[in-house]
């Protein structure tokens, strides 16, 4: 039964400008919904630790259990299958397959009998699994080794085997293959900022190790040398024979200037998208090297690519994966002429959410930096298709919204999450519209399926479409509204 209405809706003329065969579902992690964190021989990863150490999680929470997705995925399959979606990302945990992560350690035939289970549940519920091989959970083992990603040498390997040991044992059934989740996040929050795993950066009030002004850079190059060996290696070894795609999805959201007419903000917001998103996307969609600004800022705290290393580097994604929430109005923070620290990661800016003329970004969710701002992402969907000319994935965007912090059994309002449902609308009406302007957007992922662990926010943050009672044993699920929503939005959008 239609209770949108689409044909009778501002989105009457984006009817069927979806290609027919665009994908579309709900984006997960493996930390944020498996639970099961220590069951059938998985290794513990860097989030574990991070979870089990007293003052990391806001909410003093763990994902021992998270949505317990490891225990009843064949019953997320059903769930997803009855919000119509045709395929789903999720990541794999790599200290499930090989617990202590490294080339030589032995592999965990129970982590892979897992996955192989979920992968023919989807299959067989005509669900195309997109696959994520790192969203962000390094194995303990190799942190505890030498440093993970900081070591790119010992790293780089260790990181070519699992995905090999992926391939090999999914890649018959598995053909969208992403290797980094938002290799800028990684980097930033877990060695600038700190708050993330391994915890690091300068700030000695809350964190013993790490260096903010140089590891987030360090880390994010190997992230790119070790994610173009495994690029290589698939097409190489695997594609002839599997014949699928493999890619890296970015982090970014849009910037604009605080005052459209000042040339120095117009200038920020140009280098607030360089540091965010041209850092990984001109090396490997672009010029195969890092961005000019950069550069200018970090100068040789910025590693450098050998000439090999940009050739391998250079052209190393299928396609350009997205993930994209908000916008931001930016100018300068420190003025021309002054020096900038060497902890600014984000390229010299000050953030607000009014522009000069009083306009707001966007209306509030229930997450700090994140607004509901549309127009941007179209900016955002022109500005990545005119630098890099490469078909979109966009592989996560979503919301969070307020007031869903209640008592087992929701409320009626709760599950109406008219907040999250004008989000979709807009953002997926954008995504049409875009398209109908000649960009080539092939896929469509909400974040997220289920409420879920939010990293360091605990259970504070509740971005599913599915309403999640953490309470319960079995973690009882419940539909939001916006999940019905986006069933009809995209049966209205694509083509058949
Ligand atoms: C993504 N930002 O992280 C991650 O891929 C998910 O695992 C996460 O749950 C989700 O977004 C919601 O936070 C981001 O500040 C974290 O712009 C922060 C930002 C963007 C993405």
């Amino acid at each position: 039964m239609a209770e949108f209405d689409f044909d009778n809706s501002p989105e009457a003329g984006l009817k069927g400008s979806l290609r027919k065969d665009f994908f579309w579902g709900y984006a997960t992690a493996a930390p944020q919904i498996e639970g099961a964190w220590n069951a059938d021989g998985k290794g513990p990863s860097t989030w574990d630790i991070l979870a089990h150490t007293p003052g990391r999680v806001i909410d003093a929470s763990t994902a021992d259990d998270a949505t317990r997705s490891y225990d009843f995925f064949r019953e997320d399959v059903k769930l997803m299958k009855s919000y119509g979606v045709n395929a789903y990302r999720f990541s794999l945990s790599w200290s499930r397959i090989i617990p202590l992560g490294g080339k030589d350690d032995p592999v965990n035939e129970a982590g892979i009998k897992f996955y192989s289970e979920l992968i023919d549940e989807l299959l067989a519920h005509d669900i195309t699994p997109f696959v994520t091989l790192f969203h962000w959970d390094v194995p303990q083992a190799l942190e505890d080794r030498y440093k993970s990603m900081l070591d790119a040498e010992k790293y780089v390997p260790d990181f070519v085997r699992y995905a090999r040991v992926c391939f090999e044992t999914f890649g018959g059934k598995v053909k969208h293959w992403i290797t980094y989740n938002e290799p800028g996040v990684y980097a930033l929050a877990g060695y600038a900022g700190g708050a993330h795993a391994p915890n690091r950066s300068s700030d000695r009030e809350k964190y013993s190790e790490g260096d903010t002004s140089t590891e987030p850079w360090i880390v994010g190059h190997t992230q790119l040398l070790s994610h173009a060996q495994v690029y290589r290696m698939y097409k190489e070894e695997f594609a002839h024979t599997q014949h699928g795609t493999i890619g890296i999805t970015l982090s970014g959201n849009w910037s604009a200037p605080y005052d459209a007419t000042s040339p120095a903000d117009i200038a920020a917001a140009q280098r607030a998208l360089e540091f965010e998103i041209a850092w990984f996307a001109d090396p490997v969609h672009g010029s195969g090297d890092y961005p000019a600004s950069m550069r200018a800022q970090l100068g040789s705290r910025l590693p450098t690519f050998t000439d090999a290393e940009k050739q391998t580097v250079k052209g190393s994604s299928d396609f350009y994966g997205m993930n994209t929430y908000t916008a931001f109005f930016v100018r300068d923070k420190v003025p021309p002429g002054q020096p900038i620290p060497p902890e600014d990661h984000k390229g010299n800016l000050a953030w607000s959410d009014i522009n000069s003329e009083g306009v707001s970004r966007g209306a509030e969710s229930d997450t700090e930096w994140l607004r509901t701002s549309p127009w941007g992402f179209a900016k955002l969907l022109h500005w990545v298709w005119d630098r890099y000319r490469v078909p979109i994935y966009i592989t996560e965007n979503g919301t969070t919204a307020k007031g869903e912090h209640v008592p087992a059994p929701p409320a009626g309002d709760v599950l109406n999450d008219v907040h999250r449902i004008e989000f979709y609308r807009a953002y997926v009406g954008e995504v049409a519209k875009a398209v109908t302007e000649g960009i080539d957007i092939r896929s469509y992922f909400g974040w997220t399926l289920l409420d879920n662990w939010e990293w360091a926010k605990g259970y504070t943050d509740r971005f599913g479409v599915t309403w999640v009672d953490f309470e319960s044993e079995e973690k009882k699920r419940y539909p939001k509204r916006s999940a019905a929503f986006n069933r009809e939005f995209f049966e209205h959008l694509i083509a058949r």
